[in-house]
């Protein structure tokens, strides 16, 4: 089998057997185990000059890094990938900035990385890249000769094209992206908005196979969710139930109910909304002071692009506010812990609460609704409050699904959610388990690669009719001169 080789803007520092390793990196290293093959990407480190990647090998696999120069990340990771295309994405257009040096850079940067992978590639290689900070990677290597099939996922939402054409460059962007063999998103509906496009802008049109032909290629597009491995999780959430952190936690609630919420720190996870949803409930149902405690677990990120030093002083307003507002000697309503947690740690305090609280204002997926469920006790599982926002709301058909933009229905939610009986949170929980399962990590890596090794058998039947007619032509020709 062709070698694997994945491409992301983190190479994602997995030490084998280390609990704190995400799902997505785990699955990513599983498959190129079977295939042998490298990941490839900047090593998280900023550099005085560009240099030729590191390369580590560690059994059939290869990490190969690359430094950023300061110039390098201020414009393409700072700047262009998360000042202008996540708000964007995420429909935050009044978070938004379009900064014409910064675009350049993230051009650069994309053909920077793209010509040092060119030297690690092998001619049957398949390639797998990963998300909004290399839209345009496909189209680098192609520049440079690089014809083995590329694939490329993306992890957050593509927005409507009304949306996608605020990005000034969108037309760039897009026949960029057309330039790789496989495209795929989270759900349907991302989908069709890359092909709404598309279509809209005349520029190509699909047919009911998935396929597209658009700016004069043709190009497979689907829907990937992402999925988690729910038993090991559940196996990691029951082990960890006993750790001194989970039993002080407990303890610390003395009987009442525990509402969990986990994200990074990011205005497109909806804290602020979620944290006023919770004072409407202590406000239209007093009976609960005293008796429900909200814990929201949230570390901050790319805390140096300004909006997110906003979000964090907003957020921890709101929950001294709401505190102030409502707590008592012995009750404090919501513990805001501004920190990373080991992850299996993570998924034994979402088995010790009785509801998740998960109210994206948009999210690709959002793997940490699926690990709620998945880290569930079956015999008496927390009931889930889920965002019809986030990719997950259409995988997860036992959650509460509510209107994050809705404050008194996600509140009438969370009171539904504390009230609800056993019986009821065990049929929801049995009806999110199975899909789970079925959709689990392994099927969504597994469904890409497939479509992406038929699309790399179709080019090179494809390349190697193109030749024989060539030749036969050629042949002809020669006959006919002779
Ligand atoms: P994220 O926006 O990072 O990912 P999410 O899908 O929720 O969002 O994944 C976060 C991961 O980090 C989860 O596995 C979670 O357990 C972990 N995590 C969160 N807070 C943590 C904390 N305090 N300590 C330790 N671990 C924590 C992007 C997209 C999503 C998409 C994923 C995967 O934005 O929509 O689901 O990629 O494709």
């Amino acid at each position: 089998m062709s070698r694997l080789i994945v491409v992301s803007n983190r190479v994602a520092p997995v030490q084998e057997g280390k609990p704190s390793a995400g799902g997505l990196a785990i699955g990513v290293l599983d498959a190129l185990k079977e295939t042998g093959g490298v990941w490839f990407g900047w090593s998280g480190e900023i550099v005085g000059e560009s240099a030729a990647p590191v390369v580590e090998k560690n059994g059939n696999v290869t990490y190969a890094t690359v430094g950023l120069t300061r110039r390098d990340y201020d414009q393409y990771y700072r700047g262009f990938s998360n000042a202008t295309l996540w708000p964007t994405f995420h429909y935050r257009n009044d978070l938004s900035r379009f900064d014409r040096e910064e675009y350049a850079g993230y051009m650069r940067v994309n053909a920077t990385l793209a010509a040092k992978l060119k030297t690690l590639l092998q001619p049957d290689d398949i390639i797998w890249v990963h998300d909004y900070h290399m839209l345009p990677f496909a189209q680098e290597l192609r520049k440079i000769g690089v014809t083995n099939p590329i694939g490329f996922f993306l992890h957050i939402p593509f927005p409507v094209p009304e949306v996608m054409r605020t990005v000034p460059p969108h037309e760039e962007l897009m026949t960029a992206m057309c330039q790789y063999d496989v495209v795929g998103f989270q759900t349907d509906n991302d989908k069709q908005s890359f092909v709404d496009y598309i279509e809209r802008s005349g520029r190509g049109h699909s047919s009911e196979d998935g396929m597209l032909q658009a700016f004069g290629r043709m190009l497979k597009v689907g829907a990937y969710p992402i999925g988690i491995y729910p038993d090991a999780i559940a196996k990691a959430a029951e082990q960890f139930s006993g750790r001194k952190q989970v039993k002080s936690l407990r303890d610390s609630m003395r009987g009442r109910k525990l509402i969990m919420s986990v994200d990074r720190l990011d205005y497109s996870k909806g804290l602020v909304e979620r944290f006023q949803a919770f004072e409407r409930l202590l406000l239209t149902a007093p009976g609960w002071h005293g008796r429900v405690s909200l814990v929201q677990i949230a570390p901050p990120t790319r805390s140096d692009v300004q909006t997110y030093q906003r979000i964090r002083q907003n957020l921890e307003g709101e929950a001294g506010r709401i505190n102030g507002r409502f707590a008592q000697l012995d009750w404090t309503p919501i513990q805001y812990l501004n920190r990373k947690y080991e992850r299996n740690l993570l998924m034994a305090l979402f088995r010790l609460s009785q509801v998740g609280y998960v109210t994206p204002l948009r999210d690709g997926m959002n793997l940490v609704a699926k690990e709620y469920v998945a880290s569930q006790d079956p015999a008496d599982p927390g009931a889930l409050v889920l965002s019809q926002f986030a990719g997950a709301a259409d995988q997860l058909p036992g959650a509460l699904v509510v209107n994050p933009f809705d404050l008194s229905q996600m509140s009438e939610a969370l009171e539904r959610a504390l009230s609800m009986p056993l019986a009821e949170r065990q049929a929801r929980h049995a009806d999110m388990m199975a899909p789970l399962r079925e959709n689990n990590l392994s099927v969504w890596r597994d469904s890409f690669l497939s479509d992406l090794r038929s699309v790399a058998t179709a080019s090179s039947v494809t390349a190697k009719t193109v030749k024989t007619v060539k030749q036969g032509a050629a042949t002809a020709k020669r006959a006919a001169r002779a």
